[in-house]
């Protein structure tokens, strides 16, 4: 047969790995070794933007991931998240076991609305479609738009993240247009209710549209696959890891006894008569 060109397999193997290549003296991540990373001051955001997207970003984009990681690590005990991982803990699970109790939880009404927010923001700018079309078009589908909406921030007590992640790009985004958009939303959603804010998972999801679309990198075809492949979502499971293990941990310091919610919170409807 023909002499194989470098690169090329020899047989065929059951996995393919396009990011990190560990077979050497020290791993690679996306072909730059580990000491290299170590050496020249490699931030987290430089380390995810090599294992996530293969290439590495320009710092405004690098920075405002770790922004994202440090905004969303944590949200209080309240939350779906918090409160799965706490119950887990005090039932004596390990820490890995806690932490996924909680992670579970993350999906699109909590925290995982990111990837569908940025899908659906990016669609309908792109389509020119005016915020109240695009809000009326998925409400007649009986669908939320992802992204808006809060159970407790609203018009009058804003969520400080939001804003936090809103001025760091107008401040160094080439363009912050799915932001704007998404902002336009908001003005739109308000007027149903007040709490239907433009919230951290609907700020997340716009601003990574933004970074992906100006930062050079990737074409249109590209941008799509990366939200389309749920990346986004990972960004505020990554940073909300951080602040389960925390509340794992302050479950275990404090040797917690085994959680029961309390029956007075329970509204019982069960009939007492035995099903004919
Ligand atoms: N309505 C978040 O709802 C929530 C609507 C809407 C159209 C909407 C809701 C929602 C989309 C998913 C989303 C991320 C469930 C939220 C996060 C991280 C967090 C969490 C934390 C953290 C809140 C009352 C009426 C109904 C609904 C209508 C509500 N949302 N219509 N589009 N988006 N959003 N999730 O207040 O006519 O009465 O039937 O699903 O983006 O998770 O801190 O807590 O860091 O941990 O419970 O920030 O907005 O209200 O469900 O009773 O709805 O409003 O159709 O209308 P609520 P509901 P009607 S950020």
């Amino acid at each position: 047969g023909s002499a194989l060109k470098q690169g090329e397999l020899r047989v065929s193997t059951n996995i393919v790995c396009t990011t990190t290549d560990d077979r050497g003296e020290e791993p690679k991540y996306c072909g730059v070794p580990i000491s290299d990373i170590i050496q020249d001051n490699y931030s987290i955001g430089e380390v995810i933007s090599l294992l996530w997207f293969k290439t590495l970003l320009p710092q405004w984009a690098t920075k405002f991931m770790e922004i994202v990681l440090v905004t969303a690590a944590d949200h209080g005990p309240n939350v779906s998240g918090a409160h799965n991982t706490i119950v887990t803990a005090r039932a004596g699970r390990d820490l890995g076991a806690s932490l996924c109790s909680g992670l579970l939880t993350i999906g699109p009404r909590f925290g995982g609305a990111v990837d569908m927010a940025a899908i659906n923001f990016k669609h309908f700018c792109d389509a020119k479609i005016s915020p109240p079309d695009f809000v009326e078009t998925l409400k007649k589908k009986g669908q939320r738009v992802e992204g808006i909406g809060h159970r407790i921030k609203t018009a009058e007590n804003r969520d400080k993240r939001v804003e936090l992640l809103s001025a760091y790009a107008k401040e160094t985004f080439p363009s912050i247009k799915y932001l704007e958009y998404a902002q336009q939303v908001e003005a739109y959603t308000l007027q149903k209710a007040n709490n239907l804010v433009l919230n951290i998972d609907g700020c997340i999801g716009a601003l990574f549209v933004d970074m992906l679309s100006s930062c050079g990198e990737f074409n249109e075809e590209e941008v799509q696959e990366i939200l389309e492949l749920g990346a986004l979502n990972g960004i505020f499971i990554l940073s909300r890891s951080i602040g389960l293990i925390g509340h794992a941990l302050d479950q275990k310091r404090m040797r917690q006894p085994l959680y029961r919610h309390p029956q007075e919170d329970v509204l019982y409807i069960a009939s007492d008569a035995p099903p004919r």
